[in-house]
């Protein structure tokens, strides 16, 4: 079998054989590390003649079967051994080269420490193995190593010896009492600073609590320490979930190629989500670290006490653990900020994602590369699907549901519907119909149409989908929320409706005059919506909708639409204007000194280019462009007395809230008028915290103010040896509005910050081009296009999952002018011709152009 032939969710079987117990040896040395894996081989099924087994970059030295050389042979990166035993020891040698896997999967060389990152299917780069999540075994580590370069030599669970070998090195051994799949292993040995502080269960059990960070940056750990234990706390009270073993580890590393990985007992981190201080950290990075954290530490139960199946079932953890740390940061800090923060990710990444050639369900169906499925809708779309059964069972039989999931398939590898059928079986709430969400692809439509007539107001939605392989045309269970208001702005009535027909009416009697109705509110489905709004009832919402994220999207939508009125008139040859009613809107939140300053923050942080891209089947970019500037400017210039005095009240603050409007407030002031470059100026010289510095550098660097390259020069003399903060330097750069920007960002390239082997370097400087800088990576004569394919070619044998990360832009372009898509397909076809072509890519571009 080729292996760029896909898998199919319905060709799943149970294994031959089973591994109960796996003890790994590690010699780690460079150029070449030894693993003897040796494992306990039950067979399942007794007509099994041959054990199958995946392996990837390795060196084979030997097979042995209890003890005997083995009869074997390698093919396509699989080992097949001859094994008509019931139950056996099998053990395996492998060399490997830690140092020159770029790839960062497996085992591998981060900043002169040895690390690991397992997940998916990285487990078989260490040795072969079943190489699947529905294999638990338990694992005991031994790791020796040099002791002068590698005083910490770590894996999972509890520490059981430890000693000095000879020439100088030393050994630990490692045991994890949970039987846990290959993709949970993980192995650190390196030289840290450590953190230490404890954490008593309910149960009244001390817990050693641990974060091992790159020396000289101790003083950087504390907020990642608070963020665990706070998270173990929330746990306990919101989900009734204890920690199960005595140490919990954190390693800060600084090449990964995902945010972090919840290996039992042991967590490897991006030091993005570990590090952080105030003069180096921004409020986002703080509140980044503690959800990261959080999400790390509830995968504990669900992922590691409760398993999936096979990699098609990834949601079963994922949606759900994004879901948990979603409800912990929402708890701990600010509710509606979260959700709009949320309903961001779904609205500006997810439906794009939807909308494109890798549009799959939560659940999906078939895979070439399971990396490249590790998506934000497996994630987010799949956490929206958690939070409508939470929507549809309340709280408290969706905590019966948790409670009966844990009851039957603790120790467990599962599937999604098995965790729908706890739900389904605690709280009696039939979710027949509900299971659509797992296998539809794309984003319903839900249209909306009102009537209103003695006194009965009446509402009727009308769903649909779009027709991708795989989707049937059988409606949806969709949690449709609504509120009802009179126009006085008091609410007459707020409910879910349960919308399970294709189109259905719903009927609300006795009203006096006919309502203001907010729809879909809290974004209680993953749908998008058709229905004419008039400014006048969006500017009723913004101003009186009891929910603050339903003001908050009133306020989306009314921007929104006056950009599409715009670009309306720009193609009809009119002058663009801007009513007045949405002038008064914005003015009225801005000047709103009942509203979280946050929730102000987010209302003038305005909808991005691409979430309007979204909105739309097809769209002149050009014009969009230009109308929302339009909009922009004279929104800013229309409320520039207001936002200036809130920008000086703001300005004693210490609160991450009162940083966010003001910095936004600072942003309004400059688009006004160029005259506020002073402020900017004296924010950022006599900032104390990077939020304050960062934010005045952002202004400035967005509008090209005439202080733009002294300040940015400033910055990066400050922070030169600051990774992490030249990323965020590497990030204004890449999406400045200049028409040089792409030299720029190549002469970056060579910069002593950046390497093309660090994916966080990678992701700021050439991934937040191809995102964030719409105007240009998108130019009209394909030189945006041109150059990320430059890049990705480079990439592609470097880092395949870095490569196929930040293709992405470069695959969801449907919606744009034949010039653009000709491009595109151009820079595509290119890379498809590579002999090299990594299977990520491969999977990617292969469905962008068919
Ligand atoms: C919060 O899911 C939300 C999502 C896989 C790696 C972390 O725990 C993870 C790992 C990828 C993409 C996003 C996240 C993770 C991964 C993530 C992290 C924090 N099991 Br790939
Ligand atoms: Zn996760």
């Amino acid at each position: 079998m080729s292996e760029l032939q896909a898998k199919y969710l319905i060709d799943y079987k149970q294994p031959d054989y089973t591994i109960n117990h796996l003890s790994l040896d590690f010699q780690l040395n460079i150029p070449t590390t030894e693993v003897v894996a040796v494992s306990q081989v039950e067979r399942k099924s007794k007509q099994a003649t041959q054990l199958v087994l995946e392996g990837d970059e390795l060196e084979l030295v030997s097979v042995k079967i209890n003890g005997q050389s083995a009869t074997h042979q390698v093919k396509d990166k699989q080992l097949f051994i001859e094994a008509e035993l019931d139950n056996f020891e099998l053990e395996i040698i492998t060399h490997l080269k830690p140092a020159e896997n770029t790839a960062l999967e497996g085992l591998y060389m981060s900043d002169g420490a040895y690390c690991t990152q397992c997940e998916a299917e990285g487990f078989r780069r260490i040795t072969y193995y079943l190489d699947r999540p529905d294999v638990l075994a338990k694992f005991d580590v031994r790791v020796e190593a040099d002791k002068a370069e590698f005083p910490f030599l770590l894996s999972n669970g509890n520490l059981t010896a430890k000693g000095d070998t000879e020439n100088g090195r030393h050994f630990a051994s490692w045991q994890d009492p949970f039987p846990k799949p290959s993709y949970l292993f993980a192995l650190v040995a390196g030289d840290f600073d450590l953190l230490e502080d404890n954490f008593i269960t309910r149960s009244g059990r001390d817990v050693k609590l641990q974060v091992f960070v790159d020396k000289g940056n101790l003083h950087k750990a504390h907020h990642a320490m608070e963020s665990l234990k706070k998270s173990m706390k929330w746990d306990e009270e919101r989900f009734d979930l204890e920690y199960d073993l005595d140490i919990y580890m954190i390693v800060a590393v600084d090449f990964f190629n995902m945010g972090a990985m919840e290996n039992k007992g042991l967590n490897v981190f991006n030091t993005k989500y570990v590090l952080a201080d105030k003069e180096s950290a921004t409020d986002d990075d703080y509140h980044g670290i503690e959800s990261v954290i959080g999400h790390e530490y509830f995968h504990n139960w669900t992922g590691n006490r409760v398993t999936c199946r096979d990699w098609f079932q990834l949601s079963l953890k994922e949606g759900l653990t994004v879901f948990r740390d979603q409800e912990f940061s929402s708890d701990v800090g600010s509710r509606p900020v979260n959700r709009i923060q949320a309903i961001q990710v779904i609205r500006n990444h997810q439906f794009a994602e939807d909308a494109g050639p890798m549009a799959h369900p939560i659940r999906p169906e078939s895979v070439i590369e399971m990396n490249n499925f590790y998506t934000v809708t497996v994630y987010n779309k799949g956490a929206e699907v958690i939070r409508m059964m939470h929507t549809l069972l309340g709280e408290q039989k969706f905590q019966a549901g948790m409670k009966l999931y844990f009851e039957r398939h603790d120790g467990q590898a599962v599937t999604c519907d098995d965790f729908v059928a706890a739900m389904e079986d605690a709280s009696g709430v039939d979710l027949k119909q509900f299971r659509q969400w797992y296998s539809q692809a794309g984003t319903p439509t839900v249209a909306v149409n009102e009537s209103f007539e003695n006194g009965s107001y009446q509402l009727t939605l009308t769903q649909s989908r779009p027709e991708i392989a795989g989707n049937n045309d059988l409606p949806m269970h969709i949690p449709f929320d609504v509120e009802l208001l009179d126009a006085e702005g008091n609410s007459i009535t707020s409910k879910v409706l349960n919308f399970t027909e294709h189109k259905q009416t719903f009927t609300f009697d006795g009203l006096e005059q006919k309502p203001v109705v907010s729809l879909l509110q809290d974004f209680s489905a993953p749908v998008k919506l058709e229905y004419q709004y008039e400014d006048e009832h969006l500017a009723h919402l913004m101003r009186y909708a009891n929910s603050e994220v339903a003001r908050w999207e009133a306020s989306v939508s009314l921007f929104s639409k006056a950009v599409w009125d715009n670009v309306k008139a720009l193609s009809e040859g009119k002058t663009m204007q801007l009513n007045s009613i949405v002038q008064d809107a914005f003015k009225g939140v801005i000047l709103d000194e009942n509203l979280d300053e946050e929730l102000i923050a987010e209302v003038m942080s305005v909808p991005s280019i691409s979430s309007l891209v979204e909105q739309v089947e097809t769209v002149d970019l050009d014009a969009l462009i230009i109308a929302r500037r339009f909009v922009k400017d004279e929104l800013a210039v229309g409320c520039e007395d207001e936002v200036v005095a809130r920008y000086h009240a703001s300005k004693g603050k210490d609160n991450a809230s009162a940083r966010a409007l003001k910095n936004e407030c600072l942003a309004w002031a400059c688009v006004a008028n160029e005259e506020y470059e002073a402020l900017v100026e004296t924010q950022y010289q006599s900032a104390t915290n990077m939020t304050d510095s960062l934010g005045a550098l952002k202004v400035s660097s967005d509008l090209n103010l005439s202080n733009r390259d002294s300040l940015m020069t400033h910055f990066e003399n400050k922070w030169v040896d600051t990774p992490l903060v030249m990323d965020k330097w590497f990030t204004l750069q890449a999406i400045q509005d200049s028409e040089q920007v792409i030299d720029k960002i190549k002469a970056l390239t060579t910069h002593k910050a950046f390497s093309f082997n660090n994916p966080n370097r990678v992701r700021s400087l050439i991934g937040s081009f191809a995102v964030g800088n719409v105007e240009h990576f998108h130019k009209a004569d394909g030189s945006g296009y041109q150059y990320l394919t430059e890049i990705l070619k480079k990439i592609n044998t470097i880092n395949p999952q870095v490569a196929a990360r930040i293709i992405t832009p470069l695959i969801q372009f449907s919606k744009f002018d034949q010039g653009r898509q000709q491009h595109i397909k151009a820079c595509l076809q290119e890379l498809m011709a590579l002999p090299d072509l990594s299977k990520d890519l491969f999977e990617k571009v292969s469905r962008a152009l068919a």
